[in-house]
Parts: structure tokens; C-alpha cells; sequence
């Protein structure tokens, strides 16, 4: 109780100090604890430190410009230069102010030793374990583990709307379906086949339950065909996987949950599917008619594989004439595509544009179905909304490594006009820089990757909301999230260098210190004053686990084998296989033509099968890969100092 004494008397002064600064010098109301009203990331004040002696030069890159136009950057001058020193040191440029001979970030990140890397690996597989175990002893067959009061926990019947709860819970022993790749990386090949002949033998889908499609979808089929591709692959990378007696089950009971989804695509004006069905009963009679587009447009990959695996073309062709519609609804001005749509009318209810929460995997499921099935139109869609994001969301300066401006970041913009809705960003969206280096673009991966692991060394997780205007988390709790180590394993990848396996570490620490409990990991509720809920979300066994795990084991069969993997969004591996690239049916959509115009014009490269090593110069595989005083920046930015 005493820490928290201090803690709440330390934000009591700090709100103090804050209000009073406020009232003296207009600086705004900053809830860090770092006491960095100096510079607290109102944006038009940082803008200033950048103009040094250019005054005249144009300011394109800064944020605050490009956010609020010219006319603000005027008003701010006044007000910060009420703000006291900065200003007065005109003469001196912002990221001068952080070089120095004296650069203990080349010094914290430049090694990772071999001993180390083991030790850490060892730690991921403690980690994944204490977690499985305990669902298995105290929870299932139920769906997830309460890790505090080491319980299990099914859906909430006496509550139906409780959608936090019930869109993911189905009464089918979510956690374990959703664990069994993650066995196979951590090489348990006894516990795998366990596991299987376990959902084999309990797991139904004719359950009067209400879930969301998008959710059914990314953690039970997809990791149901995932396992069942493992298991049947002739060269058995991660051992001797198969097992007599084993009858394509899984594929069957994917191929049954697939067909209980299929009510949620039919009677739709549009196509673009209901977000959930009932999986004995349908579309529920008072279903609403409104999705997000990721919930609707992120089908694409799991339903493909299955229609190619089983020969029967109807999951795919749905899945793609929702991917299809959406993106023929994307405004003509921008290229952009809202949050929320309506399912008959094809009007956007929600008309934010942005890469976290109701968007992200949709872009995600572009790239990856191109890299699955080959199909030019997914890259053609992908390429064309890259270049949206690129032109309409990404602020800062234009290149990560280079020159002086705000660091890139992307925010939220209307669909229409381009125009900054708010200043947060959410957790979910730190999967981009993966998507980013899956695309090549490694240089804009290592920064964005880079400020969200700044907020996680500052809060030790990532809030579901930061704004990063006024350095606060808008939405507080973090229930143990992949998305960050997700970005970080496949930069580490992309780079192998060793500052990523630094940021693994820190985020390995950080769950231990901050969400471990009697039973498990548990979610933080608060990520200031580390309070917990007694729940463990699936995709901590499923990605999180076996990220930090991948990130450490270098030979890993997954690097090793000789195959190449893609991860699903709920990072279910999947071979890329020759056998899903062959076309096994005519042309899903035979008679139309234009639904996807060529984008007009593109710079952007086509993903190549050069390693993503050689994109970078060599003088960076073996320095930061963000040169320590844009860290520095960044650090500063969020508050760490
Ligand atoms: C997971 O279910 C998947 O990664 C999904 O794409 C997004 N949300 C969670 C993890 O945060």
C-alpha cells in the first residue's frame, strides 16, 4: 500500500506543478511522472526547437503542420514562446541537443550474447508454459483461464451482450485450439499430438453460441487448419509430427465451423458479411447490420486455405467478395477506407481511417492472401492502400534515418477529407511495422516500431490508447497483446540486429514483472498503476509466446527447415506452398471487370525474394538501426526523460 501512497502523492504534485505551470505559461496539463513539462509533446513547441536558423525553410514534415496547417504553427509560436528557455536557444537544433559523445543507447543495445539469447529463450518456453499448464489443469475444456483466481471461463450466458467476452468464447476450448502450433514451435511434439487427439475427441461446434465471425475465424479455424497442415506435411520439418489413426479430423472440424459461419455472408446487400452468428442458429434475428472493416475484410487467408485445401471454391469466393466490396467502397478522394460500415445500405457508419483497432488486419490479409495464393488483385489492393496510408495517415519526417523533423508516425484521419480525428494511437496498431517489413519497407518499420517501444519501456506494456500529444494513455488496460513483439520478431528477421533482441528482453521482463499471478498472466487493468483483471486472453499462448520464443531461437525449424512460413493474424504458421498458389477453379468472379482498377501510379516496389538483410546498408546491420538520437527523440517524445 505504501508504493501506491507515493504513487498517487506523486501524481497529485505532478498535476500540482502542472496546473500551476499551466496557469503561468499556458504549457497544458501533462500526466507524466517524469516531470517533463520542458517539452511535453504539445507538437507546434517541439516544431520550434527543429527551425534552428532556418526560419524561412519549409516545415512540411512537422506534425503539427501537417496536422493543424500554418495558421496554428502561428499561434503556437506565441504560446511557446511564453514557455520559456527553448525558443531562446534558437540557434540550437532539437536533435543537436541529444548528441554527445556520451551514447549509452549504442551502449545498452550494440551485443546480445549467445548465453543470454539461450536464457531467454528458455524464460519464453517458462513463460508459454506456466500459462498452459495451468489453463489445462484448472480450465479446460472450458475456454480460457482466470489466471488470479485459477478458474476456467466459458461465455457469458447470463449477460448475451457482453460481446467483450462472448464474441470470443464459444464453449470449444478456445485457449488449447488456439495454443497447438505454438507446441510444435517450442518443439513439444508429445504435448501436440496430446493436444489434437484432446480437440479431436471433445471439441463440437454445434453449440447454441453467438460469437463473432472474425474472431472464430482467426483463432479456431485458422489454428485448426494451421495444426492440420503441420500434421500432414511429407517432410515433417518439426519432427515426427503425424500420427496413426489421424483422419483429417482437424480439417473437418474446420470445414464444419467454416459452414456454421456461412449464414453471416447471405441475405447482405452488399456482401460484406454480419460480424456474428450463432453457430447452431445463424444470423441472430436482432443482429445489427453495421462491421468493422477488419472483422469483415480479414477472412481472406483461412478461408482461402480451406477452400483449396478441401477443393470447394464457396469459402473463398465469400470471403473475397467482402475484401471486394469494402474496397470498392473506399472514397475516390483519398484511397482510404472507415472503420465501421453498414452491411445493406454500404454507407461508413464509422468514417475513421487509421491501422489499429477495426482496420488492421485488413491490410494485414492484402498482403499475406498475395503472398499465399499469388492473386495479382490482393497486391494490387494492397499496393494502392499503402500508398494511401503512406500519402493520408503517415506524419513526420520522410525518412527515418535522416534529416530533422518529427518522427514518422501514423494517425487517425478522416476517410474522406484526410483530416486528423484525434491524437491517440492504440495498441493493435504496433503490428504494422511487421506488415512493414513484410512489404520491404524496413526503414519506416524500425521507427514506428521504435516509438512503441518507447511507450512500453515507459509504462513496461502498451496502453490500448496513447495520445501522443498530451503523453498519456487515453485507454489504460493491456491484455497481453502480441503486437509489439510480433513487430519486433520480425524486425529482428529483417535486420538481425541485436537491439531487437534487447526490446524482447525488456518486453519478457516487463510481463513478468508486471502481469504474472498465482495461475498465469493476467491483464493489466491499469498500465500506470499495474492493477490487474482476472483474464488471459488466447492470443497470449498463440502469439505472444511464441514471438518471444521465435525471437530467441534462432534455429528454430521454423527458420531452419528450409520452408518458408507465414503467420496468420492470430500468428497461426502456414507453409507458403506451391499447392495454394494453383489455381483449382476458373475464375471466382468470371464476368466482372473493373471492381479493382489498376492504381494509376506506384513507386512502390514489388516484394521480392531478396532477404530483407540486404535492404539494409551494412554500416546499419551493425549499429543501431535507428540512429540513438532519433531513440533519443523518440524517448524524449513519450516522456521518458
Ligand atoms: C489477436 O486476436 C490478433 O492478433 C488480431 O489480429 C488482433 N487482436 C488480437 C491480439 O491483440
Amino acid at each position: 500500500m505504501q508504493w501506491r501512497s507515493l504513487v498517487i502523492g506523486l501524481v497529485v504534485l505532478r498535476l500540482s506543478v502542472s496546473c500551476v505551470l499551466w496557469l503561468a505559461f499556458g504549457l497544458g496539463p501533462n500526466l507524466s511522472l517524469g516531470f517533463n513539462f520542458h517539452l511535453n509533446f504539445n507538437l507546434h513547441k517541439l516544431d520550434l526547437l527543429f527551425r534552428e536558423d532556418k526560419d524561412t525553410e519549409s516545415k512540411d514534415n512537422s506534425w503539427s503542420q501537417r496536422i493543424h496547417g500554418p495558421k496554428y504553427e502561428e499561434t503556437a509560436t506565441t504560446c511557446a514562446k511564453a514557455g520559456g528557455e527553448q525558443t531562446s536557444k534558437k540557434k540550437k537544433s532539437y536533435l543537436r541537443l541529444f548528441d554527445g559523445s556520451k551514447d549509452e543507447y549504442a551502449r545498452r543495445y550494440s551485443a546480445f550474447p549467445d548465453a543470454l539469447k539461450s536464457q531467454m529463450k528458455e524464460m519464453a518456453r517458462e513463460m508459454f508454459y506456466f500459462g498452459y499448464d495451468n489453463y489445462m489443469k484448472y480450465a479446460f475444456p472450458e475456454d480460457e483461464l482466470n489466471p488470479i483466481d485459477c478458474e476456467g471461463r466459458g461465455p457469458d450466458v447470463l449477460n448475451p451482450s457482453n460481446i467483450n467476452i462472448n464474441d470470443v468464447l464459444g464453449n470449444y476450448s478456445l485457449t488449447l485450439i488456439d495454443a497447438l502450433d505454438t507446441l510444435l514451435v517450442l518443439g513439444n511434439v508429445s504435448e501436440f499430438q496430446r493436444a489434437v487427439k484432446l480437440v479431436i475427441d471433445t471439441v463440437s461446434f454445434d453449440k447454441d453460441s453467438t460469437v463473432q465471425v472474425f474472431e472464430a475465424n482467426i483463432r479456431i479455424l485458422g489454428s485448426l487448419i494451421s495444426a492440420h497442415i503441420l500434421l500432414t506435411d511429407p517432410k515433417q520439418p518439426f519432427g515426427q509430427v503425424s500420427f496413426e489413426g489421424y483422419d483429417n479430423e482437424l480439417l473437418h472440424l474446420a470445414h464444419d465451423l467454416a459452414v456454421r459461419l456461412l449464414p453471416a455472408f447471405e441475405h447482405t446487400d452488399t456482401g460484406i458479411p454480419y460480424p456474428r452468428v450463432n453457430l447452431k442458429t445463424g444470423v441472430p434475428p436482432d443482429s445489427i447490420n453495421e462491421t468493422c472493416t477488419a472483422g469483415a475484410g480479414s477472412l481472406l487467408v483461412e478461408f482461402g486455405i480451406l477452400s483449396r485445401l478441401i477443393g470447394d471454391s464457396t469459402f473463398e469466393w465469400v470471403a473475397r467478395r467482402a475484401v471486394r466490396a469494402l474496397w470498392s467502397l473506399r472514397s475516390n478522394e483519398t484511397g482510404l477506407l472507415g472503420n465501421v460500415i453498414n452491411i445493406q445500405t454500404g454507407q461508413w457508419v464509422g468514417k475513421q481511417s487509421g491501422l489499429g483497432a477495426g482496420m488492421d488486419s485488413f491490410y494485414e490479409y492484402l498482403l499475406k492472401s498475395y503472398i499465399l495464393f499469388g492473386e495479382k488483385e490482393d497486391y494490387q489492393m494492397f499496393q494502392a492502400a499503402y500508398e494511401s496510408i503512406q500519402n493520408h495517415l503517415r506524419r513526420g519526417r520522410d525518412s527515418c534515418n535522416e534529416g530533422e523533423g518529427d518522427p514518422p508516425l501514423y494517425v487517425n484521419v478522416n476517410m474522406y477529407s484526410g483530416e486528423i480525428m484525434n491524437t491517440w494511437i492504440d495498441s493493435l496498431q504496433a503490428f504494422f511495422p511487421g506488415l512493414q517489413v513484410l512489404n520491404g519497407d524496413v526503414d519506416n518499420a524500425i521507427c514506428l516500431h521504435a516509438f512503441y517501444y518507447a511507450i512500453w519501456k515507459r509504462f513496461g506494456a502498451l496502453p490500448e490508447r496513447y495520445n501522443w500529444q498530451l503523453q498519456a494513455p487515453d485507454v489504460l488496460f493491456y491484455p497481453l497483446r502480441p503486437e509489439l513483439v510480433e513487430s519486433t520478431y520480425l524486425l529482428y528477421q529483417a535486420t538481425k540486429n541485436p537491439f531487437y533482441l534487447h526490446v524482447g528482453m525488456d518486453i519478457m521482463q516487463s510481463l513478468e514483472q508486471n502481469t504474472k499471478v498465482r495461475c498465469g498472466y493476467a491483464t493489466l487493468h491499469h498500465v500506470v498503476e499495474k492493477s490487474k483483471e482476472d483474464r488471459m486472453e488466447s492470443f497470449f499462448l498463440s502469439e505472444t509466446c511464441k514471438y518471444l520464443y521465435l525471437l530467441f531461437d534462432e534455429d528454430n525449424p521454423l527458420h531452419k527447415s528450409g520452408h518458408k512460413y507465414l503467420f496468420t493474424t492470430e500468428g497461426h504458421i502456414v507453409p507458403i506452398d506451391k499447392r495454394f498458389r494453383e489455381k483449382q477453379w476458373d475464375d471466382l468472379f468470371p464476368c466482372e471487370e473493373g471492381a479493382l482498377a489498376e492504381p494509376e501510379s506506384t513507386h512502390l516496389s514489388h516484394p521480392s525474394n531478396i532477404s530483407n538483410c540486404n535492404r539494409i546498408p551494412v554500416e546499419q546491420r551493425f549499429a543501431l538501426p535507428l540512429k540513438s538520437v532519433y531513440m533519443r527523440q523518440i524517448d524524449h517524445m513519450v516522456g521518458l526523460f
